[in-house]
C-alpha cells in the first residue's frame, strides 16, 4: 500500500547564484466588480476583493494572489485572516534572511499550521521572482509540457432555468470544452436534466460545494442518469470517509475540491477511494510544492486532475495557466477568459479563450503577462508594506 511519505515533489527553483535578499512585501486589497453575480450553494457575491502580494528583490518584482474570500464560506480562511498571518508570521519568516529556493520557503512556512491560501500568496510571488531571475516562464520552471490548455466554465446558480440555459449556450458558442453547473438542494436534478436534454454530448459536470449529506444519497444517485463527467465535493468541506460511501454508490466519478488540502490528504483520499478525480487549486493546497506533489501522485496512479479556480484576477489566473500546463492536467480547468469575470483585468494582455476552447500558456519570463499597475492603483482599497528598511 502506498505510504504518505516520499511524495514530496522535488522542486525546481533553486537559484544558481546566491540566495535572494528580499527587500520587502507589499499587500494590496483591490476591489474588482464581477460582470455578473456569482452564486454557489454557500452564497452570492457581486465583486471580488482581490488580495495581491508582491515581493521586491534585486530590481525585480514578483506577483502572487491570495485567493481567500471575504467570508469563511468556502474554507475557514478570509482576506482578514490571511492579512494577519502574512503580516505577523509568514512575511517575517522570508524577510529575516536571504531566501534560496522554493524548498527553503516551504521549510520556513512548515511550522505554521494551516492558512494555505496565505502561504500560497507569498509563494506565488516568490516563484514569479525566481522565474524572472532565471529568465524562464513559470510553466518551464515547473516542468509544464503544454503551450495551450483546455478550459471550461463554472456557471453559478441562476435566478431562472432559462437564464442558465442561455449561459450554457453562450459559453458553448465561445468554444468552452466543459460546462460545470453549481448545484444545491432544489437546484439540481431537474436543472441538470434539462441542460443534458438540450446538449446530449457535451462534457458536463456539477459542483455542490458541500451542500449535501449522506442522507441525500438516494437523491444524488439520480444524477447518474446524466452521464456527468464528475460530481464535485457533494459532502462536507473536510470529509473523506463519507465521500467514499458516495463514490461507491454512484457511477458518476466523485471529484474532491475542498477536502484536498495537501498531498497527504490526496493520498488518503485515493487510498480510501473517496474520489476518482482531484481538482487542484494552488491556494487551497498552500502553493506550488503541494500542487506539484498532488499532480505527481495522481499522475503515477492514472488519476485525472484539473486546475480549479477561485474567481482570481489575471495574476492568480496566470499562475493557474502555468500549473495546468503540467502533463497530468488532462481535464479542462476552471480557467476562463478574463472577460468571463471582470470588465477589466489587472494584467495585459488579458486571458482569452480560443474557439477551440483552449487558453495559451505564456512563454515569457515569470508570470508572462504585464501587470497593469495604474489600474491596480485605481482599484486599491488598502495597501500595506512589510520590510523595506
Ligand atoms: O468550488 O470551484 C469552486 C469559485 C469560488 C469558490 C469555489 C469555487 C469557485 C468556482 C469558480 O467554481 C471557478 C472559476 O474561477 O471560474
Ligand atoms: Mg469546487
Amino acid at each position: 500500500m502506498q505510504q504518505d511519505a516520499g511524495i514530496v515533489a522535488s522542486l525546481p527553483g533553486s537559484i544558481a547564484g546566491s540566495p535572494l535578499r528580499l527587500e520587502g512585501v507589499v499587500l494590496r486589497l483591490v476591489r474588482l466588480p464581477l460582470c455578473e453575480p456569482f452564486e454557489t450553494s454557500f452564497g452570492r457575491i457581486d465583486s471580488r476583493l482581490i488580495f495581491l502580494v508582491s515581493i521586491d528583490a534585486g530590481g525585480l518584482r514578483g506577483w502572487g494572489e491570495v485567493v481567500a474570500q471575504e467570508e469563511p464560506l468556502y474554507s475557514y480562511e478570509t482576506v482578514g485572516t490571511a492579512l494577519h498571518v502574512i503580516r505577523e508570521f509568514l512575511a517575517p519568516a522570508i524577510l529575516k534572511q536571504p531566501l534560496g529556493s522554493l524548498d527553503d520557503l516551504a521549510r520556513r512556512f512548515a511550522r505554521f499550521k494551516g492558512h494555505n491560501m496565505a502561504k500560497a500568496g507569498l509563494e506565488l510571488a516568490f516563484i514569479d521572482l525566481l522565474a524572472q531571475v532565471e529568465r524562464q516562464s513559470l510553466s518551464a520552471m515547473i516542468g509544464g509540457t503544454r503551450p495551450r490548455v483546455p478550459v471550461g466554465v463554472s456557471l453559478g446558480i441562476q435566478p431562472t432555468l432559462s437564464s442558465l440555459l442561455d449561459r450554457v449556450e453562450q459559453y458553448l458558442d465561445l468554444g468552452y470544452q466543459r460546462i460545470k453547473l453549481k448545484i444545491k438542494p432544489g437546484w439540481d436534478v431537474d436543472v441538470v436534466g434539462e441542460v443534458r436534454r438540450r446538449h446530449p454530448a457535451i462534457l458536463l459536470s456539477v459542483d455542490a460545494n458541500s451542500a449535501y449529506s449522506l442522507e441525500d444519497l438516494d437523491h444524488l444517485r439520480r444524477l447518474d442518469e446524466f452521464s456527468l463527467l464528475m460530481i464535485e465535493q457533494p459532502l462536507d468541506h473536510d470529509d473523506l470517509l463519507d465521500h467514499a460511501v458516495v463514490q461507491k454508490a454512484l457511477n458518476t466519478p466523485v471529484c474532491l475540491d475542498e477536502s484536498i488540502t495537501s498531498v497527504r490528504r490526496a493520498n488518503h483520499a485515493l487510498r480510501m477511494q473517496s474520489c476518482r478525480i482531484i481538482n487542484i487549486k494552488i491556494g487551497r493546497v498552500g502553493g506550488y510544492s503541494q500542487a506539484l506533489a498532488i499532480h505527481n501522485l495522481c499522475h503515477k496512479q492514472g488519476v485525472p486532475v484539473w486546475c480549479g479556480g477561485m474567481l482570481e484576477s489575471g495574476i492568480g489566473r496566470a499562475h493557474n495557466l502555468a500549473l495546468a500546463s503540467l502533463p497530468g492536467f488532462t481535464l479542462p480547468g476552471d480557467i476562463s477568459a478574463s472577460s468571463r469575470y471582470f470588465t477589466r483585468d489587472v494584467i495585459e494582455p488579458e486571458v482569452t479563450v480560443c474557439r477551440d476552447g483552449t487558453a495559451g500558456v505564456p512563454s515569457a519570463p515569470g508570470i508572462g503577462f504585464g501587470v497593469d499597475v495604474d489600474f491596480i492603483a485605481e482599484c486599491t482599497e488598502t495597501i500595506e508594506q512589510i520590510g523595506y528598511q
